[in-house]
């Protein structure tokens, strides 16, 4: 396969595109660098500090093109995007090139606009481009799990069957999402399944859980963020353990989330791309493995990792912290995934990871400000 990955510099693109080059794929890897100068504007870094996706990928990945996929093409100047699939002609395109921060968004109006803009108009974009060149390639779009929220009945994958005055139709699962972030992701759904059933474009949308960990061995290093901006929750709090502090639990931590290794992304993407959705098709599958409370992970990193424990905390989101959570996750495992399940082993990998980086890590950016708070004073 010629494989196209979008958003090849960060936390789960590099890795991505690792995994596809090591199974002998013709990779190219694309990325703006946008998520390092908003890294920079509000003052986080990730643990390690990574050269540039162009220079780490000398001699691993086969192409690599820096530019910002929404950029569309004007009367006279035909856009990166469209040069890179008219030349490349992707079988599959791997899209995880979106602002990937819930917090981030909720900062105010202007990373608000930002958000939406880059993430819609991205993926908008793309399905443009898509059509006039490269119309049989199969799309691998990044969603979340935050689409849905926390709705009082289980939730399926992507689609649900609804009798309503006497008639039955299946329509795409009603979306309830907790932020600006997860809530251009709803958006970016609803145009892809428009592509499909107008353009006959051929979509997967990978509805995500929270990933964890450092891949196989955590000797290539990836983007691995801990502060309250970018890092998600139990990368921070194996952090947390690891530097001594007490481990963040926003409110009650009855908040029940799925989650998933970063292995497992990888696998998932994988046969994603092996079993391409059909010209027309909008196939969902909700990615993650295991589904636990914030409170539930707190007490296993606290039990394997060690650290001071846990504290309650102000919860700065705005968010139940105790709900109903019954989530399908059957077509990705139907494929063929082997879960790699979380415990005391994965947590130490995770832990010994850390450790070698641990006077690296900036203790100031790990409490939630005022600025990222959901309501602000
Ligand atoms: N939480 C804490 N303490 C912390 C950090 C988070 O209790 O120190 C709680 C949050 O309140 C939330 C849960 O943990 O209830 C998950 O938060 P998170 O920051 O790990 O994840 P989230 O903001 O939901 O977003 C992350 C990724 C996003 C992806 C999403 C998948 O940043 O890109 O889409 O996970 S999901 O959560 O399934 O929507």
């Amino acid at each position: 396969m010629r494989v196209l990955i979008l958003g090849g510099d960060g936390y789960l693109g590099f890795p991505t595109a690792l995994h596809f080059k090591k199974k002998g794929h013709e990779v190219m890897a694309v990325d703006s660098y946008v998520k390092r100068a908003q890294e920079k504007t509000v003052g986080v870094r990730p643990l390690v500090e990574l050269p540039l996706m162009h220079d780490r990928a000398k001699g691993l990945l086969d192409h690599t093109w820096v530019c910002d996929i929404s950029d569309s093409p004007t009367l006279d100047i035909t856009s990166n995007l469209d040069l890179i699939l008219q030349d490349f002609q992707p079988d599959t395109i791997v899209h995880y090139a979106e602002q990937c921060s819930a917090p981030y968004s909720m900062m105010g109006r202007q990373k608000a606009l930002q958000t939406q803009r880059d993430n819609v108009l991205g993926t908008l974009n793309l399905m443009f481009a898509v059509q006039a060149h490269c119309p049989d390639a199969h799309i691998i779009k990044l969603g979340t799990m935050g689409e849905y929220g926390t709705p009082n009945i289980p939730i399926e994958e992507g689609w649900l069957d609804v009798e309503h005055g006497g008639r039955k139709d299946r329509v795409l699962y009603p979306k309830r999402p907790g932020s600006i972030y997860h809530l251009s992701k709803v958006h970016d759904s609803a145009n892809l399944e428009f592509g499909t059933r107008v353009w006959d474009l051929r979509v997967t949308d990978l509805n995500q859980g929270v990933v964890y960990g450092v891949g196989d061995s955590g000797d290539d290093p990836t983007s691995f963020h801990y502060d309250h901006i970018f890092g998600t929750v139990l990368n921070r709090f194996v952090v947390q353990a690891v530097i001594g502090l007490p481990l963040t639990v926003y409110g009650r931590g009855r908040q029940t989330r799925g989650f998933l290794n970063i292995k497992d992304t990888l696998a998932c993407v994988y046969l994603a791309a092996q079993h391409p959705a059909e010209p027309g098709e909008f196939r969902v599958f909700n990615q993650f493995t295991q589904q636990y409370s914030v409170m539930a992970l707190a007490k296993m990193v606290t039990n394997y990792v060690g650290g001071p424990g846990l504290q309650h905390i102000d919860n700065p989101r705005v968010e139940m912290e105790e709900h109903f959570y019954e989530a399908k996750h059957t077509g990705l495992e139907q494929l063929g995934l082997v879960p790699t399940l979380l415990g005391e082993a994965e947590l130490l990998k995770m832990a010994a990871y850390v450790e070698r980086y641990a006077n690296q890590v900036d203790r100031e950016t790990i409490l939630p400000t005022e600025e990222t708070k959901w309501r602000k004073k």
